[in-house]
């Protein structure tokens, strides 16, 4: 509800959208891609946003040197120190450290220009440029005009160019920024590799003057045979008719606008199949104004916790997990593809998964949607990771932003049961206090999903095989989520049989990482580190110490896939590469790959009964 209010808000306050409001379903509005090769001009020292005096080029009078302006010398004698038809060219979507030797470990700005000729479709259209997202910071301008700022590496965000673009040579230029900050959501540190660029695609969207801006369809509270839901128009107009049609189960709900551009509605449902990992069923719905029609495919379910237990349309499920991060170690780089999805998603699959955490920040939209359609229950994620500023309440905002975007887009989406609010942070009442307050925004936004966070465990100073897990943080989440490396930066795996538990909640212990780094192909005995033998034996040894936690209803175990971290320079062995993957980073499987693939499918088939 609170996102449809803020897009109203946003609506009443200034243009019908901004940068930070969330177009649901952009594919089903696509006009015209501007993925391909864009110019692109390294600019280190900022030179093309700044004068000699630092102050920004596009608020100047006189922009002068602004490389946003993407200018030509007016004759021969005129002095242009950039040029983007002569440089060089990178990919979009793409992140620019793989594509570029240079770039590898590059942070800071690159501006990158695509040119472009379009014609709406009729005269009475409104245009967009939609980016699915762009790592760290975007300042977008069209035909040396400034759209807009946006923050956030991970999260989808739109510029109207209605009136702006011209039918043939337009100049779209996007400064980006992918420099870490201390005060950023994720701050400086991360055990990720901080990928730069126009990671995901740029489209132009078409609608007409007023639109279907988001809605939210869903089963009604407490029912199975009910769907509810509502929409949100981009102009706050009232008695615009609206249509809902779920031509399978027989819906058809004719509604109107209110004063706000909002419809709630309601109608019951012939029998609805449920979706679930064994029966991932969709069904196409198909929304209507007078002028505007879009249509998706969504998925019906419900999922709840009651005790320790996590229920799955009311039945109790034991979620198989895996960790995931969002890159494609075969081709090199930041996933973004719907094939990128289902190759991360298919080894998921081959695992025995039914869940999979998209660690530690929003993941593409193909992800979910090829999960929804797969059948994977999915955790997703903000980049709330390790420390960041807790008491810094544009670092809040920042958060809350990014949390708000993720829930927009993903709201429909079957396959997204719960929402994560952050991984592994210090416990102390700041902290705590921050975590609250997303934890809040999570529940507003969508009362019908689970909220975590992933945290940590706790050694028992008076006894070293204990570990207690009792963050006050947990009195807030669904579900009792925690990483543990016992056997690794704790001990070695002998370790896991000794160790007791106490845990300050009755909830559904999931556990949302264990692992052990291997390099694939490295041999040796089960006490070598980095070997497959090792990582085996920790994993053997985890899944028998968990199996002896009553409480516990599923594991995220850490990670699919080696993936790229600056934080682990080891030569020969971790050569940049964080090596907890169950795959390497050559797509060949290591030995625990298969202990997790025997230990889920025995799981599958003893809760036969579950999904
Ligand atoms: C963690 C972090 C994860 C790291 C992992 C590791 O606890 O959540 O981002 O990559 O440990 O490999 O140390």
């Amino acid at each position: 509800m609170r996102a449809i209010l803020l897009l109203t808000l946003i609506n009443a306050a200034g243009p019908a959208i901004g940068a930070d409001t969330v177009i649901q379903n952009p594919a089903g509005r696509a006009a015209m891609t501007l993925n391909g090769a864009w110019h692109v001009i390294p600019d280190p020292y900022e030179t093309g946003y700044y004068d000699y005096r630092r102050m920004p080029f596009d608020t100047a009078p006189n922009p002068g040197s602004g490389f946003f302006l993407d200018r030509k010398p007016a004759d021969k004698s005129d002095l242009v120190e950039y040029d983007f038809d002569s440089s060089p060219t990178l990919q979009v979507p793409g992140d620019w450290n793989s594509q570029d030797d240079r770039f590898f470990y590059y942070e800071g700005t690159i501006w990158y220009r695509r040119t472009f000729d379009y014609t709406p479709s009729s005269a009475d259209r409104r245009s967009f440029v939609h980016f699915g997202a762009v790592n760290y910071r975007a300042d977008v301008y069209l035909n040396g005009q400034k759209l807009g700022t946006h923050i956030g590496g991970f999260t989808p965000f739109a510029f109207e160019i209605t009136g702006k673009v011209r039918a043939t040579g337009n100049s779209l230029v996007v400064k980006v920024d992918n420099t870490r900050h201390l005060d950023a959501v994720p701050t400086v540190n991360t055990d990720w590799l901080n990928y730069g660029g126009i990671t995901r695609a740029v489209t132009i969207l078409e609608t007409p003057a007023t639109f279907i801006h988001d809605y939210r369809i869903q089963l009604a509270p407490e029912a199975t045979n009910r769907i509810a839901g509502q929409v949100q128009l981009s102009n706050a107009q009232a008695g615009v008719p609206v249509t809902v049609t779920i031509p399978e189960l027989g819906v058809k709900i004719r509604t109107r606008s209110d004063t706000n551009g909002h419809a709630v509605f309601e109608a019951p449902a012939r029998h609805v199949e449920l979706w679930s990992p064994q029966h991932p069923r969709l069904y196409s719905v198909t929304l209507a104004t007078d002028r505007d029609t879009t249509t998706d495919r969504i998925g019906f379910r419900t999922i709840a916790v009651r005790g320790s237990d996590i229920l799955l349309n009311g039945k109790p499920v034991f979620l198989r997990g895996i960790s995931l991060h969002e890159e494609n170690p075969l081709r090199g780089g930041r996933a973004w593809s719907e094939d990128d999805a289902r190759l991360l998603l298919g080894w998921a699959r081959e695992l025995g998964c039914n869940f999979v955490r998209l660690a530690h920040y929003p993941h593409n939209e193909h992800m979910a949607r090829v999960a929804d359609e797969l059948g994977l229950m999915l955790w997703e994620e903000v980049p709330v990771y390790w420390t960041v500023q807790w008491d810094n309440p544009a670092t809040l905002a920042n958060a809350t932003a990014q949390l708000t975007d993720l829930i927009a887009r993903d709201h429909n989406r079957a396959s997204v049961i719960v929402w994560s609010v952050a991984n592994e942070t210090p416990v102390t009442p700041a902290r705590t206090g921050f975590l609250r307050t997303l934890i809040d925004t999570a529940r507003t936004l969508d009362p019908t999903r689970l909220v975590s966070a992933a945290m940590e465990v706790h050694a028992d100073p008076a006894d070293n095989n204990h570990r207690i897990v009792d963050d006050p943080l947990g009195a807030y989440t669904d579900l009792l989520s925690f990483n543990e490396y016992i056997g690794w930066y704790d001990g070695l795996p002998d370790k896991l049989q000794q160790i007791r538990w106490t845990f300050g909640y009755r909830k559904p212990v999931v556990i949302s990482e264990f692992g052990a780094g291997a390099l694939q192909g490295m041999h040796g005995d089960r006490l070598t580190r980095f070997t497959e033998e090792h990582q085996e034996d920790l994993y053997r040894q985890t899944l028998t110490m968990l199996q002896g936690i009553p409480q516990w209803r599923g594991a995220t175990p850490w990670i699919l896939v080696d993936f790229r971290s600056p934080r682990r320079p080891l030569a020969n062995v971790q050569d940049g590469w964080n090596r907890k993957g169950l795959i390497g980073s050559n797509g060949q499987k290591k030995k625990a790959f298969y202990v997790l693939q025997d230990f889920y499918g025995r799981k599958a088939l003893e809760s036969r009964a579950q999904p």
